[in-house]
């Protein structure tokens, strides 16, 4: 595990598809938002438990979602991958809580946005502890390149529904990144990722944004009951397309 973080790399996230560890937020900020987490929830993090909240979009509602999500770490490294000018687009909160038993399965995350052209790059910021034991990110460096079909996922364990077909994922080259409060890793929308079972009693929570550039435009009628989740907030520069007027939104009241 890279305790101290990795400074953010342009080249490697060309290259490889991710660049990270980083620690993008101090250990205050992680721990507020880990707090605010569970607060939502209505849960005490002490007793972690499963939830039927929904979590995804929480940075249209909560002006402390939407803080973290425009992060100046985060708006940083979106500005050397994407430019300057910069469109946040979803958030989503992970939460495995203590032994849940289910996975994410491999998938490149274009697959499931109708975007076009399908240019995104995640930032996944781990509020608390990802370890292999609580099921931590998975990626497969390098293939960013690759662009496959996902087939369906019959497991009952799944979390999706669909995802790569198993033969095509490399475990040789498999990296588990684990990753301590606050810090953040970036990958490309292509990049195969995953993530294994909660096997342990600390919960995994952490949010996933995504950032896109103001050319590209979100063929909303093809997003059915995700629809409401998806709002470009311009975070950084000009939007000179006007492609996305109409799902346009600002940041929440403090
Ligand atoms: O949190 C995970 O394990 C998977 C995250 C993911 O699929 C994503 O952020 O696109």
């Amino acid at each position: 595990m890279i305790i101290a973080g990795n400074p953010f790399s342009v080249e490697q996230y060309r290259e490889e598809g991710y660049s990270g560890p980083i620690q993008g937020l101090s250990l205050e900020e992680a721990d507020d938002g880990y707090n605010r987490f569970f607060e939502v929830l209505g849960q005490s993090k002490y007793a972690a438990g499963t939830t039927n909240v929904g979590l995804s979009a929480w940075h249209h509602r909560y002006r402390w979602a939407y803080d973290l999500a425009a992060h100046p770490s985060i708006v940083g490294a979106m500005r050397q991958i994407l430019g300057n000018d910069l469109v946040l687009w979803a958030m989503h909160f992970w939460y495995k809580e203590p032994g849940n038993a289910k996975y994410i399965p491999w998938h490149q995350d274009y697959n499931y946005w109708p975007m076009n052209p399908a240019i995104n790059a995640t930032a996944w910021v781990s509020l608390g502890w990802s370890v292999r034991e609580n099921g931590c990110l998975r990626i497969v460096p390098g293939t960013h390149r690759e662009h496959l079909e996902h087939v369906t996922v019959t497991d009952s364990l799944s979390s999706f529904k669909e995802g790569l077909p198993a033969e095509k994922v490399d475990e040789s080259r498999i990296v588990d990144v684990e990753m301590t409060p606050g810090q953040i890793v970036f990958f490309n929308e292509a990049t195969f990722h995953g993530s294994e079972r909660n096997q342990s009693h600390i919960p995994r929570v952490a949010f996933s944004v995504r950032y896109t550039t103001p050319e590209v435009k979100f063929v909303m009628e093809d997003w059915g009951g995700n629809k409401n989740r998806i709002r470009t907030f311009l975070v950084s520069g000009e939007d000179r397309y006007h492609h996305n007027d109409a799902i346009a939104a600002v940041a929440p009241e403090r």
